[in-house]
Protein backbone atom coordinates (compact mmCIF):
# COMPACT_ATOMS: atom_id res chain seq x y z
CA UNK A 1 0.00 0.00 0.00
CA UNK A 2 1.11 3.75 -1.02
CA UNK A 3 1.18 6.42 1.66
CA UNK A 4 1.92 10.36 0.50
CA UNK A 5 3.02 10.88 3.42
CA UNK A 6 3.06 10.10 7.08
CA UNK A 7 4.39 11.64 10.67
CA UNK A 8 6.72 9.83 13.15
CA UNK A 9 5.03 9.73 16.74
CA UNK A 10 8.11 9.02 19.40
CA UNK A 11 9.58 10.72 22.34
CA UNK A 12 12.80 10.64 20.85
CA UNK A 13 11.57 13.13 17.68
CA UNK A 14 10.05 16.68 17.86
CA UNK A 15 8.85 18.46 14.78
CA UNK A 16 8.80 22.03 15.32
CA UNK A 17 8.44 25.04 13.29
CA UNK A 18 11.56 25.48 11.95
CA UNK A 19 13.08 22.10 12.92
CA UNK A 20 13.24 18.31 13.41
CA UNK A 21 14.88 17.14 16.42
CA UNK A 22 15.59 13.56 16.77
CA UNK A 23 17.86 11.63 19.26
CA UNK A 24 19.04 8.03 17.58
CA UNK A 25 20.70 5.38 18.81
CA UNK A 26 23.38 4.15 16.29
CA UNK A 27 24.22 0.39 16.45
CA UNK A 28 27.69 -0.71 14.93
CA UNK A 29 30.57 -2.80 15.96
CA UNK A 30 34.18 -2.32 16.99
CA UNK A 31 36.21 -4.62 15.63
CA UNK A 32 39.56 -5.28 17.46
CA UNK A 33 43.06 -7.74 16.54
CA UNK A 34 44.09 -7.81 20.23
CA UNK A 35 46.64 -10.22 21.90
CA UNK A 36 45.91 -13.04 23.92
CA UNK A 37 47.35 -12.40 27.23
CA UNK A 38 47.29 -16.88 28.01
CA UNK A 39 48.58 -18.04 24.95
CA UNK A 40 50.18 -14.70 23.25
CA UNK A 41 48.47 -15.19 19.75
CA UNK A 42 46.35 -12.61 18.17
CA UNK A 43 42.46 -13.23 17.36
CA UNK A 44 39.62 -10.89 15.84
CA UNK A 45 37.19 -9.86 18.29
CA UNK A 46 34.03 -7.84 17.65
CA UNK A 47 31.99 -5.95 20.01
CA UNK A 48 28.62 -3.98 19.37
CA UNK A 49 28.74 -0.65 20.19
CA UNK A 50 25.83 1.86 20.59
CA UNK A 51 26.44 5.27 20.23
CA UNK A 52 23.84 7.69 20.51
CA UNK A 53 23.38 10.83 18.56
CA UNK A 54 21.14 13.90 18.00
CA UNK A 55 20.04 15.29 14.73
CA UNK A 56 18.73 18.69 13.76
CA UNK A 57 17.31 19.42 10.54
CA UNK A 58 16.65 23.18 9.48
CA UNK A 59 12.92 22.30 8.01
CA UNK A 60 12.78 25.80 6.21
CA UNK A 61 13.04 24.88 2.58
CA UNK A 62 14.52 27.50 0.99
CA UNK A 63 13.79 28.95 -2.60
CA UNK A 64 16.70 26.98 -4.45
CA UNK A 65 18.67 28.36 -7.78
CA UNK A 66 20.84 25.44 -9.46
CA UNK A 67 23.78 26.66 -11.99
CA UNK A 68 25.45 24.31 -14.29
CA UNK A 69 28.36 24.39 -15.92
CA UNK A 70 27.86 23.02 -19.12
CA UNK A 71 24.27 24.31 -19.32
CA UNK A 72 23.88 23.98 -22.79
CA UNK A 73 24.95 20.51 -23.31
CA UNK A 74 22.40 17.59 -23.59
CA UNK A 75 22.49 17.42 -19.97
CA UNK A 76 22.01 20.61 -19.13
CA UNK A 77 19.07 21.10 -21.68
CA UNK A 78 17.51 18.16 -21.18
CA UNK A 79 16.93 18.57 -17.56
CA UNK A 80 15.97 22.24 -17.54
CA UNK A 81 13.55 21.40 -20.41
CA UNK A 82 12.18 18.58 -18.03
CA UNK A 83 11.73 20.41 -15.16
CA UNK A 84 9.93 23.13 -17.04
CA UNK A 85 7.75 20.18 -18.91
CA UNK A 86 6.78 18.87 -14.91
CA UNK A 87 6.56 22.40 -13.98
CA UNK A 88 3.53 24.12 -16.48
CA UNK A 89 1.83 20.16 -16.44
CA UNK A 90 3.33 19.65 -20.05
CA UNK A 91 2.03 16.28 -22.22
CA UNK A 92 3.17 15.87 -25.90
CA UNK A 93 2.31 13.05 -28.39
CA UNK A 94 4.64 10.54 -29.43
CA UNK A 95 3.40 7.85 -31.86
CA UNK A 96 2.30 5.58 -29.34
CA UNK A 97 0.37 7.96 -26.73
CA UNK A 98 0.28 11.28 -24.71
CA UNK A 99 2.95 11.50 -22.58
CA UNK A 100 2.73 13.26 -19.22
CA UNK A 101 5.65 14.93 -18.44
CA UNK A 102 7.43 12.49 -14.78
CA UNK A 103 10.25 12.71 -13.09
CA UNK A 104 11.00 8.46 -13.48
CA UNK A 105 14.74 7.81 -12.73
CA UNK A 106 15.26 10.39 -9.63
CA UNK A 107 15.74 8.57 -6.46
CA UNK A 108 13.90 11.38 -4.44
CA UNK A 109 10.97 11.91 -6.83
CA UNK A 110 10.00 8.96 -8.05
CA UNK A 111 11.45 6.33 -5.88
CA UNK A 112 9.68 4.70 -2.14
CA UNK A 113 10.82 3.73 1.14
CA UNK A 114 8.98 1.35 3.24
CA UNK A 115 7.76 2.66 6.81
CA UNK A 116 6.39 -0.28 8.30
CA UNK A 117 2.87 -2.69 7.95
CA UNK A 118 -0.33 -2.19 8.34
CA UNK A 119 -2.95 -4.75 8.78
CA UNK A 120 -0.44 -7.56 6.98
CA UNK A 121 0.21 -5.19 4.34
CA UNK A 122 3.44 -3.22 3.69
CA UNK A 123 3.15 0.13 3.50
CA UNK A 124 5.20 2.28 1.22
CA UNK A 125 6.02 6.29 1.09
CA UNK A 126 7.73 8.62 -1.04
CA UNK A 127 11.30 9.13 -0.54
CA UNK A 128 11.19 12.91 -0.34
CA UNK A 129 8.16 12.44 2.19
CA UNK A 130 11.35 11.35 4.57
CA UNK A 131 11.94 15.13 5.20
CA UNK A 132 11.33 18.50 3.91
CA UNK A 133 13.04 18.39 0.53
CA UNK A 134 13.53 21.23 -2.34
CA UNK A 135 10.65 20.38 -5.05
CA UNK A 136 12.40 20.42 -8.18
CA UNK A 137 9.59 22.42 -9.99
CA UNK A 138 10.78 25.39 -7.74
CA UNK A 139 14.40 25.24 -8.92
CA UNK A 140 15.31 28.62 -10.84
CA UNK A 141 18.50 27.04 -13.27
CA UNK A 142 21.04 29.35 -14.86
CA UNK A 143 24.82 28.66 -15.32
CA UNK A 144 27.71 28.82 -17.87
CA UNK A 145 28.44 27.41 -21.39
CA UNK A 146 31.36 28.19 -23.40
CA UNK A 147 28.85 28.10 -26.17
CA UNK A 148 26.64 30.99 -26.48
CA UNK A 149 23.83 29.10 -27.80
CA UNK A 150 19.65 29.38 -25.91
CA UNK A 151 18.59 26.82 -24.30
CA UNK A 152 15.58 26.21 -27.00
CA UNK A 153 18.43 25.55 -30.07
CA UNK A 154 20.31 23.50 -27.38
CA UNK A 155 17.61 21.21 -26.79
CA UNK A 156 16.85 20.74 -30.66
CA UNK A 157 20.54 20.23 -30.93
CA UNK A 158 20.80 17.37 -28.58
CA UNK A 159 17.72 15.45 -30.11
CA UNK A 160 16.18 13.98 -26.82
CA UNK A 161 13.11 15.29 -27.07
CA UNK A 162 10.35 14.61 -29.47
CA UNK A 163 9.71 17.41 -31.59
CA UNK A 164 6.20 17.57 -29.80
CA UNK A 165 7.72 18.37 -26.65
CA UNK A 166 10.38 20.84 -28.62
CA UNK A 167 8.07 22.94 -30.10
CA UNK A 168 6.18 23.51 -26.20
CA UNK A 169 9.03 23.89 -24.62
CA UNK A 170 10.61 26.34 -27.09
CA UNK A 171 9.39 29.33 -25.68
CA UNK A 172 10.10 29.17 -22.36
CA UNK A 173 14.00 28.13 -22.96
CA UNK A 174 14.99 30.54 -26.14
CA UNK A 175 15.04 33.26 -24.06
CA UNK A 176 17.44 31.15 -21.40
CA UNK A 177 21.31 32.04 -22.12
CA UNK A 178 23.89 31.12 -21.09
CA UNK A 179 26.45 32.87 -18.98
CA UNK A 180 30.26 33.29 -20.63
CA UNK A 181 32.28 29.81 -19.37
CA UNK A 182 35.87 29.20 -18.54
CA UNK A 183 37.48 28.01 -21.39
CA UNK A 184 41.09 26.39 -21.55
CA UNK A 185 41.54 24.21 -24.95
CA UNK A 186 44.48 21.97 -23.12
CA UNK A 187 41.75 20.31 -20.77
CA UNK A 188 39.24 19.75 -23.25
CA UNK A 189 39.69 17.79 -26.53
CA UNK A 190 40.45 19.38 -29.51
CA UNK A 191 37.37 18.59 -31.48
CA UNK A 192 34.86 21.51 -28.80
CA UNK A 193 37.44 24.15 -29.97
CA UNK A 194 34.45 25.54 -33.11
CA UNK A 195 31.94 25.47 -29.93
CA UNK A 196 33.87 27.93 -27.85
CA UNK A 197 32.03 31.03 -28.76
CA UNK A 198 31.52 32.55 -25.16
CA UNK A 199 34.19 32.64 -22.83
CA UNK A 200 35.57 34.21 -20.00
CA UNK A 201 38.65 36.28 -20.47
CA UNK A 202 41.40 36.86 -18.16
CA UNK A 203 43.79 35.33 -15.62
CA UNK A 204 42.87 32.83 -13.68
CA UNK A 205 42.74 34.78 -10.66
CA UNK A 206 39.98 36.75 -12.85
CA UNK A 207 38.10 34.02 -14.27
CA UNK A 208 37.65 33.41 -10.41
CA UNK A 209 35.85 36.50 -9.65
CA UNK A 210 34.12 36.75 -12.69
CA UNK A 211 32.41 33.07 -11.59
CA UNK A 212 32.03 34.52 -7.81
CA UNK A 213 30.11 37.62 -9.51
CA UNK A 214 27.82 35.52 -11.93
CA UNK A 215 26.71 33.49 -8.62
CA UNK A 216 25.86 36.68 -6.64
CA UNK A 217 24.02 38.27 -9.41
CA UNK A 218 22.44 35.31 -10.36
CA UNK A 219 21.30 34.90 -6.34
CA UNK A 220 20.20 38.46 -6.69
CA UNK A 221 18.70 38.79 -9.81
CA UNK A 222 16.13 35.55 -9.06
CA UNK A 223 15.93 36.08 -5.00
CA UNK A 224 16.88 32.53 -4.46
CA UNK A 225 18.09 31.74 -0.89
CA UNK A 226 20.26 28.92 -1.64
CA UNK A 227 22.73 28.33 -4.62
CA UNK A 228 23.94 25.02 -5.68
CA UNK A 229 26.77 25.14 -8.55
CA UNK A 230 27.20 21.21 -10.71
CA UNK A 231 29.54 20.66 -13.22
CA UNK A 232 27.80 19.30 -16.10
CA UNK A 233 30.79 20.09 -18.41
CA UNK A 234 32.69 18.17 -20.95
CA UNK A 235 35.16 15.49 -19.32
CA UNK A 236 38.44 17.22 -18.58
CA UNK A 237 42.02 15.35 -19.03
CA UNK A 238 43.60 14.69 -15.48
CA UNK A 239 45.27 17.45 -13.73
CA UNK A 240 48.68 16.56 -12.65
CA UNK A 241 49.27 16.66 -9.08
CA UNK A 242 51.80 18.16 -8.27
CA UNK A 243 53.88 19.14 -4.94
CA UNK A 244 53.68 23.21 -4.36
CA UNK A 245 51.21 23.41 -7.14
CA UNK A 246 47.93 22.11 -6.32
CA UNK A 247 48.30 19.47 -3.45
CA UNK A 248 47.59 22.12 -0.33
CA UNK A 249 45.02 25.02 0.34
CA UNK A 250 47.31 27.44 0.87
CA UNK A 251 49.51 26.25 -2.74
CA UNK A 252 46.96 25.56 -4.96
CA UNK A 253 45.57 29.59 -4.08
CA UNK A 254 49.02 30.68 -4.90
CA UNK A 255 48.45 29.16 -8.05
CA UNK A 256 45.65 30.22 -8.76
CA UNK A 257 47.13 34.11 -8.46
CA UNK A 258 50.28 32.89 -10.42
CA UNK A 259 48.27 31.96 -13.32
CA UNK A 260 49.61 28.45 -13.16
CA UNK A 261 48.92 26.57 -16.71
CA UNK A 262 47.95 22.90 -14.44
CA UNK A 263 44.95 24.00 -12.87
CA UNK A 264 41.80 23.36 -14.98
CA UNK A 265 38.46 25.12 -15.24
CA UNK A 266 36.77 23.03 -13.25
CA UNK A 267 39.06 23.41 -10.38
CA UNK A 268 38.23 27.17 -10.97
CA UNK A 269 34.73 26.67 -10.74
CA UNK A 270 35.48 24.54 -7.81
CA UNK A 271 37.78 27.41 -6.10
CA UNK A 272 34.71 29.99 -6.66
CA UNK A 273 32.31 27.87 -5.13
CA UNK A 274 34.13 27.02 -1.89
CA UNK A 275 35.46 30.79 -1.03
CA UNK A 276 31.53 31.56 -2.00
CA UNK A 277 30.59 28.76 0.07
CA UNK A 278 28.13 27.90 -2.80
CA UNK A 279 28.19 23.54 -3.04
CA UNK A 280 29.92 22.54 -6.00
CA UNK A 281 29.23 18.92 -7.40
CA UNK A 282 31.08 17.09 -10.25
CA UNK A 283 29.37 14.98 -12.21
CA UNK A 284 32.31 14.01 -14.54
CA UNK A 285 35.31 12.13 -13.94
CA UNK A 286 38.36 14.08 -14.07
CA UNK A 287 39.92 15.05 -11.07
CA UNK A 288 38.74 18.48 -10.16
CA UNK A 289 39.14 17.87 -6.34
CA UNK A 290 42.65 18.04 -6.45
CA UNK A 291 44.43 17.73 -2.31
CA UNK A 292 44.25 21.65 -2.83
CA UNK A 293 40.62 22.15 -3.43
CA UNK A 294 39.64 19.27 -0.80
CA UNK A 295 41.89 21.37 1.65
CA UNK A 296 40.18 23.96 0.94
CA UNK A 297 36.59 23.18 0.97
CA UNK A 298 37.43 20.90 4.36
CA UNK A 299 38.83 24.70 5.63
CA UNK A 300 35.85 26.58 4.71
CA UNK A 301 32.96 23.22 5.65
CA UNK A 302 31.40 23.80 2.13
CA UNK A 303 29.94 20.71 0.55
CA UNK A 304 31.61 19.54 -2.44
CA UNK A 305 30.33 16.03 -3.90
CA UNK A 306 31.60 14.06 -6.92
CA UNK A 307 32.45 12.48 -9.61
CA UNK A 308 30.97 11.15 -12.48
CA UNK A 309 27.14 10.55 -12.35
CA UNK A 310 26.66 6.87 -12.49
CA UNK A 311 23.56 6.80 -14.77
CA UNK A 312 23.64 3.11 -16.75
CA UNK A 313 26.07 0.77 -17.40
CA UNK A 314 28.20 1.31 -13.83
CA UNK A 315 24.69 1.55 -12.31
CA UNK A 316 24.27 -1.78 -13.34
CA UNK A 317 27.56 -3.11 -13.13
CA UNK A 318 27.69 -2.29 -8.97
CA UNK A 319 24.05 -3.84 -8.90
CA UNK A 320 25.08 -7.25 -11.16
CA UNK A 321 28.74 -7.85 -9.22
CA UNK A 322 26.92 -7.25 -6.00
CA UNK A 323 24.74 -9.87 -6.77
CA UNK A 324 27.64 -12.13 -7.46
CA UNK A 325 30.23 -11.48 -5.67
CA UNK A 326 27.27 -11.73 -2.46
CA UNK A 327 26.12 -15.15 -3.82
CA UNK A 328 29.68 -16.58 -3.79
CA UNK A 329 30.00 -16.34 -7.36
CA UNK A 330 33.64 -15.17 -8.85
CA UNK A 331 33.50 -12.38 -11.67
CA UNK A 332 36.52 -12.78 -13.60
CA UNK A 333 36.69 -11.12 -16.25
CA UNK A 334 34.03 -7.74 -17.04
CA UNK A 335 34.08 -6.33 -20.22
CA UNK A 336 32.64 -2.75 -20.78
CA UNK A 337 31.98 -1.74 -24.88
CA UNK A 338 29.69 1.55 -25.62
CA UNK A 339 29.14 3.51 -28.19
CA UNK A 340 27.66 7.32 -28.56
CA UNK A 341 27.02 10.20 -31.13
CA UNK A 342 26.30 12.93 -28.90
CA UNK A 343 28.85 15.94 -28.16
CA UNK A 344 30.33 14.08 -24.85
CA UNK A 345 31.10 11.06 -27.15
CA UNK A 346 33.25 13.15 -29.52
CA UNK A 347 34.75 14.82 -26.26
CA UNK A 348 35.80 11.12 -25.40
CA UNK A 349 37.16 10.30 -28.70
CA UNK A 350 40.00 11.84 -27.72
CA UNK A 351 42.72 9.53 -25.68
CA UNK A 352 43.44 12.41 -22.49
CA UNK A 353 39.46 12.64 -21.71
CA UNK A 354 38.58 8.91 -22.47
CA UNK A 355 41.34 8.06 -19.82
CA UNK A 356 39.54 10.06 -17.60
CA UNK A 357 36.00 8.27 -17.66
CA UNK A 358 38.42 4.93 -18.52
CA UNK A 359 39.54 5.38 -14.63
CA UNK A 360 36.45 6.34 -13.06
CA UNK A 361 34.44 3.42 -14.99
CA UNK A 362 37.01 0.85 -13.89
CA UNK A 363 37.04 1.05 -10.37
CA UNK A 364 33.88 0.46 -9.20
CA UNK A 365 34.11 -3.48 -8.69
CA UNK A 366 36.85 -2.65 -6.08
CA UNK A 367 35.03 -3.00 -2.83
CA UNK A 368 33.06 -6.11 -4.20
CA UNK A 369 35.92 -8.04 -4.93
CA UNK A 370 38.04 -7.31 -1.85
CA UNK A 371 35.18 -7.62 0.31
CA UNK A 372 35.67 -11.50 -0.16
CA UNK A 373 38.55 -13.57 0.41
CA UNK A 374 37.30 -16.88 -0.44
CA UNK A 375 36.90 -16.00 -4.07
CA UNK A 376 39.91 -13.62 -5.20
CA UNK A 377 43.35 -13.95 -3.38
CA UNK A 378 44.56 -10.30 -1.71
CA UNK A 379 45.48 -8.16 -4.52
CA UNK A 380 43.68 -10.49 -7.36
CA UNK A 381 40.94 -8.64 -9.61
CA UNK A 382 39.03 -9.35 -12.43
CA UNK A 383 40.24 -8.35 -15.92
CA UNK A 384 38.41 -5.52 -16.27
CA UNK A 385 38.26 -3.51 -19.59
CA UNK A 386 36.24 -0.70 -20.49
CA UNK A 387 36.11 0.70 -24.36
CA UNK A 388 34.02 3.99 -25.64
CA UNK A 389 33.30 4.62 -29.49
CA UNK A 390 31.89 7.42 -30.79
CA UNK A 391 29.59 6.69 -33.57
CA UNK A 392 27.50 10.09 -34.41
CA UNK A 393 24.56 8.39 -35.91
CA UNK A 394 23.32 7.19 -33.13
CA UNK A 395 23.45 10.84 -31.05
CA UNK A 396 22.13 10.99 -27.26
CA UNK A 397 20.82 6.82 -27.54
CA UNK A 398 23.97 5.36 -26.14
CA UNK A 399 24.35 1.04 -27.03
CA UNK A 400 26.06 -0.32 -24.24
CA UNK A 401 27.11 -3.85 -24.48
CA UNK A 402 28.49 -5.66 -21.49
CA UNK A 403 29.79 -9.28 -20.97
CA UNK A 404 30.43 -10.59 -17.56
CA UNK A 405 32.68 -14.49 -17.12
CA UNK A 406 32.35 -15.65 -14.00
CA UNK A 407 33.60 -18.97 -12.11
CA UNK A 408 30.81 -21.38 -10.77
CA UNK A 409 30.66 -24.68 -8.80
CA UNK A 410 32.77 -27.47 -9.35
CA UNK A 411 34.48 -25.31 -12.29
CA UNK A 412 32.24 -24.23 -14.44
CA UNK A 413 32.10 -20.96 -16.20
CA UNK A 414 28.63 -18.90 -16.44
CA UNK A 415 28.58 -15.83 -18.71
CA UNK A 416 25.92 -12.96 -19.26
CA UNK A 417 25.70 -10.34 -21.33
CA UNK A 418 23.63 -7.06 -21.30
CA UNK A 419 22.81 -4.75 -23.60
CA UNK A 420 21.44 -1.27 -23.14
CA UNK A 421 20.41 0.94 -25.59
CA UNK A 422 19.13 4.63 -24.32
CA UNK A 423 19.16 8.36 -24.03
CA UNK A 424 21.82 9.16 -21.85
CA UNK A 425 20.71 12.21 -20.93
CA UNK A 426 17.17 11.17 -19.83
CA UNK A 427 19.15 8.71 -17.50
CA UNK A 428 21.51 11.61 -16.34
CA UNK A 429 19.11 14.11 -16.09
CA UNK A 430 17.27 12.57 -13.13
CA UNK A 431 20.62 12.54 -11.21
CA UNK A 432 21.49 15.83 -11.71
CA UNK A 433 18.31 16.55 -9.70
CA UNK A 434 18.58 14.06 -7.11
CA UNK A 435 22.26 15.69 -6.80
CA UNK A 436 21.33 18.86 -5.77
CA UNK A 437 17.90 18.53 -3.95
CA UNK A 438 20.03 16.03 -2.04
CA UNK A 439 23.48 18.32 -1.68
CA UNK A 440 21.35 21.32 -0.70
CA UNK A 441 19.28 19.15 2.46
CA UNK A 442 22.35 17.74 3.34
CA UNK A 443 23.93 21.47 4.29
CA UNK A 444 20.47 21.82 6.30
CA UNK A 445 21.50 18.86 8.77
CA UNK A 446 23.60 18.98 11.61
CA UNK A 447 24.33 16.38 14.48
CA UNK A 448 26.18 15.40 17.49
CA UNK A 449 27.63 12.14 19.04
CA UNK A 450 27.23 11.62 23.13
CA UNK A 451 30.10 13.20 24.21
CA UNK A 452 30.91 16.12 21.66
CA UNK A 453 29.99 19.36 23.14
CA UNK A 454 28.28 20.78 19.28
CA UNK A 455 26.36 20.39 17.07
CA UNK A 456 28.11 20.07 13.24
CA UNK A 457 27.36 19.71 10.27
CA UNK A 458 28.36 16.69 8.06
CA UNK A 459 31.98 16.70 6.28
CA UNK A 460 32.11 18.75 4.40
CA UNK A 461 33.16 15.86 1.27
CA UNK A 462 29.62 14.75 1.03
CA UNK A 463 29.89 11.12 0.93
CA UNK A 464 25.78 10.80 1.35
CA UNK A 465 26.05 11.35 -2.48
CA UNK A 466 27.71 8.27 -3.49
CA UNK A 467 24.42 6.52 -5.21
CA UNK A 468 24.79 9.14 -7.59
CA UNK A 469 28.44 8.65 -8.93
CA UNK A 470 30.48 6.34 -10.51
CA UNK A 471 33.65 7.41 -8.33
CA UNK A 472 32.71 8.66 -5.49
CA UNK A 473 34.50 11.25 -3.40
CA UNK A 474 35.55 10.69 -0.12
CA UNK A 475 37.33 12.69 2.69
CA UNK A 476 40.77 11.43 2.80
CA UNK A 477 41.40 7.49 4.63
CA UNK A 478 37.61 6.85 4.02
CA UNK A 479 36.83 3.55 2.64
CA UNK A 480 35.07 4.24 -0.58
CA UNK A 481 31.82 2.14 -1.50
CA UNK A 482 30.56 1.39 -4.76
CA UNK A 483 27.78 -1.46 -3.80
CA UNK A 484 24.84 0.28 -5.07
CA UNK A 485 22.39 -1.46 -2.74
CA UNK A 486 24.57 -0.32 0.43
CA UNK A 487 25.00 3.44 -1.14
CA UNK A 488 21.48 3.38 -1.29
CA UNK A 489 20.82 1.86 1.93
CA UNK A 490 23.24 4.83 3.55
CA UNK A 491 21.35 7.40 2.36
CA UNK A 492 18.21 6.11 3.29
CA UNK A 493 19.08 5.21 6.76
CA UNK A 494 20.80 8.63 7.96
CA UNK A 495 17.80 10.55 6.22
CA UNK A 496 15.56 7.95 8.72
CA UNK A 497 17.79 8.38 11.73
CA UNK A 498 17.24 12.54 11.09
CA UNK A 499 13.12 11.52 11.87
CA UNK A 500 14.61 8.92 14.81
CA UNK A 501 13.44 5.59 12.58
CA UNK A 502 15.97 2.62 12.65
CA UNK A 503 17.47 1.50 9.45
CA UNK A 504 15.23 -1.01 7.30
CA UNK A 505 16.70 -4.24 8.28
CA UNK A 506 14.18 -6.43 6.20
CA UNK A 507 13.76 -9.05 9.66
CA UNK A 508 10.12 -8.69 9.49
CA UNK A 509 10.44 -10.67 12.72
CA UNK A 510 6.90 -9.40 13.64
CA UNK A 511 5.67 -12.30 11.21
CA UNK A 512 8.35 -14.92 12.00
P1 LIG B 1 27.64 17.85 -23.73
O1 LIG B 1 28.93 17.83 -24.47
O2 LIG B 1 26.39 17.79 -24.50
O3 LIG B 1 27.57 19.12 -22.81
C1 LIG B 1 28.67 19.69 -22.19
C2 LIG B 1 28.58 21.19 -22.31
O4 LIG B 1 29.64 21.76 -21.59
C3 LIG B 1 28.71 21.69 -23.73
O5 LIG B 1 27.60 22.49 -24.07
C4 LIG B 1 29.99 22.51 -23.72
O6 LIG B 1 29.94 23.59 -24.58
C5 LIG B 1 30.10 22.90 -22.28
N1 LIG B 1 31.42 23.19 -21.73
C6 LIG B 1 32.59 22.54 -21.95
N2 LIG B 1 33.56 23.07 -21.20
C7 LIG B 1 33.00 24.04 -20.46
C8 LIG B 1 33.49 24.93 -19.48
N3 LIG B 1 34.77 24.87 -19.11
N4 LIG B 1 32.65 25.80 -18.92
C9 LIG B 1 31.35 25.86 -19.30
N5 LIG B 1 30.82 25.04 -20.23
C10 LIG B 1 31.64 24.14 -20.80
O7 LIG B 1 27.76 16.64 -22.71
P2 LIG B 1 26.61 15.94 -21.86
O8 LIG B 1 26.11 14.77 -22.60
O9 LIG B 1 25.66 16.96 -21.40
O10 LIG B 1 27.46 15.38 -20.63
C11 LIG B 1 28.03 16.30 -19.75
C12 LIG B 1 29.06 15.64 -18.86
O11 LIG B 1 28.41 14.68 -18.05
C13 LIG B 1 30.16 14.91 -19.60
O12 LIG B 1 31.40 15.14 -18.99
C14 LIG B 1 29.79 13.46 -19.44
O13 LIG B 1 30.90 12.61 -19.49
C15 LIG B 1 29.17 13.49 -18.06
N6 LIG B 1 28.32 12.36 -17.81
C16 LIG B 1 27.20 12.15 -18.56
C17 LIG B 1 26.38 11.06 -18.30
C18 LIG B 1 25.13 10.79 -19.06
O14 LIG B 1 24.51 9.77 -18.83
N7 LIG B 1 24.68 11.65 -19.91
C19 LIG B 1 26.72 10.14 -17.24
C20 LIG B 1 27.95 10.40 -16.58
C21 LIG B 1 28.68 11.50 -16.84
C1 LIG C 1 30.21 7.02 -22.76
O1 LIG C 1 30.47 6.05 -21.85
C2 LIG C 1 29.67 8.29 -22.26
C3 LIG C 1 29.71 8.51 -20.81
O2 LIG C 1 29.58 9.86 -20.48
C4 LIG C 1 28.70 7.68 -20.15
O3 LIG C 1 27.50 7.67 -20.85
C5 LIG C 1 28.45 8.02 -18.79
O4 LIG C 1 29.66 8.10 -18.13
C6 LIG C 1 27.51 7.05 -18.20
O5 LIG C 1 28.18 5.95 -17.81
P1 LIG C 1 27.50 4.73 -17.16
O6 LIG C 1 28.60 3.73 -17.06
O7 LIG C 1 27.01 5.15 -15.83
O8 LIG C 1 26.43 4.33 -18.10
Amino acid sequence: MFIEKFRVDSPNVTYGEDEIRSLYRYETTEVVHEKDNVSGSYHWTVRPKTVSYEFKTDARVPKLGVMLVGWGGNNGSTLTGGVIANKEGISWATKDKVQQANYFGSLTQASTIRVGSYNGEEIYAPFKSLLPMVNPDDIVFGGWDISDMNLADAMARARVFEIDLQKQLRPYMEKMVPLPGIYDPDFIAANQGSRANNVIKGTKKEQVQQIIKDIREFKEANKVDRVVVLWTANTERYSDVIVGLNDTMENLLASMDKNEAEISPSTLYGIACVLENVPFVNGSPQNTFVPGLIDLAIHRNTLIGGDDFKSGQTKMKSVLVDFLVGAGIKPTSIVSYNHLGNNDGMNLSAPQTFRSKEISKSNVVDDMVSSNGILYEPGEHPDHVVVIKYVPYVGDSKRAMDEYTSEIFMGGKNTIVLHNTCEDSLLAAPIILDLVILAELSTRIQLKAEGEGKFHSFHPVATILSYLTKAPLVPPGTPVVNALSKQRAMLENILRACIGLSPENNMILEYK
